[in-house]
C-alpha cells in the first residue's frame, strides 16, 4: 500500500492510506521494517509529514503496519537543531516536512513582537528549498497601527510574497487565508506564540490542538522531542488542504546555502547578482559601483532586508554575528 505520513517521531509514524477512503479512512501506526529506512536521507528522523511511503499492514495487529520504503521527494523543509551548535560535530538538519506546496511564515502583529527579520530567514529557507512562501501576520486584532509593521508587510507584497493579515481570534482575514491554502499541503512556520496552532483550531475546531505555550514548555532546549504533524482540513470545508503544525522556533538559522548563493535566494537582490563593478567579488558593503547599495539607496531593496542579507551572509560564512534570535 501507499500512504502519506502525517506525523512522525524517530521510529513510529502515522500513515494515511492513499488514495483515501474519505475522511474516515483509518490511519496506520507504522514502524520501519528492518533497522534503517534506505533512501530517506541523513536527517535526525527518517520521515516527516508530507512524505509518501510504501507500507504493509501488520497482520497480527489491526491498525499497525510496517514501512517498507520511502517514495521520492519533491522537496524538503529542514531546520538546524540549535543543540548542534554546542557540540563539535556538524549538526544534521531536522526534517520539518516533505513535499511542501507552501511555507506559511507566521508572525504576530504583537505579543510576541513583530519580527520581520525572522520572516526574512524563513522566506530565505523556503526559497533555497524550492518552496513558495507567504507571510501570515496573525493577531491582527492586536495591531496598534505601527507604520513600521505596515511598511514591511507592504514590502513583502511588493517583492511578490503573498501577505495575509489574519486574526485566528476574530476570524478577520480567514477567507483570504482559506483561499491561499486551498488544494495545498502547507507548513505553518514561525516563532512560538505567533498563533500557529490557533490558526488550525480556528479552521478546524475539532482538531483541538493545545495552544498557549505548551510547545514552548516541551521545546525549551530540546526541540527534537516536539513533533510536527499534518492536519487535514478537508471534508465539509471543501478546502482539500493539509496544514502542518510545527514546534515553536525561537531562532532560525538558515542552512544549506553558500554565502555566495545567498543573493540568488533573496528575490529582489537576485537581479543584481554579479552586476556590481567588482562583479561577484563585491562585498556589497562600500564598493563604488555596487548595484546592491544603489538599489538600497533607490528603495528597490528595503534597508531592513539589506541588513538581514549582511547578517545572514556572515552567519553562512561562519562569522558570528549574534545569530538569529536578535531579530
Ligand atoms: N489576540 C489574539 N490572540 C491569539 C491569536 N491567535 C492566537 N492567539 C493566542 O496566542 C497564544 C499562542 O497561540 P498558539 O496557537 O499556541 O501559538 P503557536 O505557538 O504559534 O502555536 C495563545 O494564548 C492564543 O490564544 C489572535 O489572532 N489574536
Ligand atoms: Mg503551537
Ligand atoms: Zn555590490
Amino acid at each position: 500500500m501507499k500512504g502519506l505520513v502525517t506525523r512522525g517521531s524517530r521510529n513510529i509514524f502515522t500513515v494515511r492510506p492513499e488514495p483515501p477512503g474519505g475522511d474516515l479512512s483509518p490511519c496506520f501506526e507504522c514502524r520501519i521494517k528492518g533497522k534503517v529506512l534506505k533512501g530517506a536521507g541523513s536527517y535526525q528522523t527518517p520521515l516527516a509529514p508530507g512524505d509518501r511511503v510504501f507500507f504493509e499492514e501488520d497482520p497480527g495487529r489491526p491498525g499497525a503496519g510496517f514501512i517498507l520504503a520511502p517514495d521520492a521527494r519533491r522537496n524538503v523543509l529542514t531546520r538546524l537543531n540549535p543543540k548542534g551548535f554546542t557540540s563539535k560535530r556538524a549538526p544534521s538538519p531536522q526534517l520539518i516536512a516533505a513535499n511542501v506546496d507552501l511555507v506559511l511564515c507566521v508572525a504576530a502583529a504583537a505579543s510576541p513582537p513583530f519580527r520581520p527579520r525572522f520572516i526574512d530567514r524563513l522566506l530565505l529557507q523556503a526559497d533555497a528549498s524550492g518552496i513558495p512562501a507567504a507571510v501570515i501576520c496573525n493577531k491582527w486584532d492586536l495591531f496598534n497601527g505601527d507604520p513600521d509593521i505596515e511598511e514591511r508587510l507592504e514590502d513583502f507584497r511588493r517583492i511578490g510574497v503573498p501577505v495575509v493579515r489574519l486574526s485566528a481570534k476574530t476570524g478577520e482575514g480567514m477567507d483570504e487565508f482559506r483561499a491561499l491554502i486551498r488544494n495545498r499541503f502547507s507548513v505553518l512556520a514561525g516563532q512560538s506564540g505567533a498563533g500557529k496552532s490557533s490558526i488550525i483550531n480556528a479552521l478546524l475546531p475539532s482538531a483541538g490542538i493545545k495552544v498557549g505555550g505548551i510547545n514552548e514548555k516541551y521545546g525549551r532546549g530540546n526541540h527534537t522531542t516536539a513533533l510536527s504533524s499534518a492536519v487535514e482540513i478537508g471534508g465539509d470545508s471543501g478546502l482539500n488542504a493539509f496544514l502542518v503544525d510545527t514546534p515553536g522556533i525561537r531562532l532560525f538559522v538558515p542552512h544549506g546555502i553558500s554565502p555566495e548563493d545567498l543573493v540568488f535566494h533573496m528575490r529582489e537582490f537576485a537581479p543584481f547578482a554579479g552586476k556590481c563593478t567588482y562583479g561577484f567579488s563585491c562585498s556589497h558593503r562600500k564598493e563604488p559601483g555596487c548595484r546592491i547599495l544603489e538599489a538600497v539607496d533607490a528603495g528597490v531593496i528595503h534597508e531592513d532586508r539589506y541588513e538581514s542579507f549582511l547578517r545572514i551572509r556572515d552567519e553562512l560564512a561562519g562569522i558570528p554575528s549574534g545569530s538569529g534570535h536578535d531579530e
